[in-house]
C-alpha cells in the first residue's frame, strides 16, 4: 500500500467530494420526483394487474336454447355472418403513467383478439394470454376484437385520466 503525503491527500479529496454530493444530492432528487412546484403531491404511477375475459353473449352455439337465433343467425337475418362477444370488464380505468399487467382469459373455442391503437395481442382458443402496457398518453382509447365476425360488437374502452388530474391522489 502507497502511505505516501500526496496520495493520502488525494484520497481524502476524492471522499471529502463523494459525500458532499450524495449529501446535496438526495433531498433535492426526493421533491423534484414527488412534489409538485406548489407542494401539492405529484401521482407516483402504480402497476396494475387487470383480467379480462372473453365473454360469449349471442353465439350459434346457443340456438338450441334460444330458438329465435336460427333466423337472427340465416342469411339476411340481423346476426348474418356476425356472433355477439364482450370483453369482461369492457371498461378499463388508468392513469397517465401506470404499467398494466394484462391477463386475458379465452374460454371459447374461437379466437379472439385484443387490440389498441398501439398493442395487439392475438388471444388463442381456450388459453390465457399475458401481456404489459404502459399507458403514456392521457385519453379515451377504444379496444376491440379484430375478428370481422365480431365486429362491431366485440369492443371496449381504456380510459387513461392524465397524471396531471390526479395530483394528491391515489
Ligand atoms: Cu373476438
Amino acid at each position: 500500500m502507497d502511505l505516501r503525503p500526496a496520495t493520502l491527500r488525494s484520497a481524502w479529496t476524492w471522499l471529502a467530494i463523494t459525500l458532499a454530493v450524495l449529501a446535496c444530492g438526495r433531498p433535492r432528487d426526493t421533491t423534484v420526483r414527488f412534489q409538485a412546484s406548489d407542494g401539492t403531491p405529484r401521482y407516483v404511477p402504480h402497476v396494475r394487474a387487470v383480467t379480462v375475459t372473453t365473454v360469449p353473449l349471442l353465439v350459434k352455439e346457443q340456438q338450441g336454447v334460444l330458438p329465435f337465433l336460427k333466423e337472427d343467425f340465416a342469411r339476411g337475418g340481423v346476426l348474418d355472418g356476425k356472433e355477439v362477444y364482450a370483453f369482461s370488464p369492457s371498461t378499463i380505468t388508468v392513469v397517465q403513467g401506470d404499467t398494466i399487467h394484462f391477463t386475458f382469459i379465452n374460454p371459447e373455442d374461437d379466437v379472439h383478439s385484443f387490440v389498441l391503437p398501439d398493442l395487439a395481442v392475438s388471444l388463442p382458443a381456450q388459453k390465457v394470454t399475458t401481456a404489459t402496457y404502459v399507458a403514456t398518453h392521457a385519453g379515451i382509447f377504444p379496444f376491440v376484437c379484430a375478428i370481422q365476425a365480431h365486429l362491431p360488437m366485440m369492443l371496449g374502452q381504456l380510459v387513461v385520466l392524465s397524471a396531471e388530474s390526479m395530483r394528491g391522489a391515489h
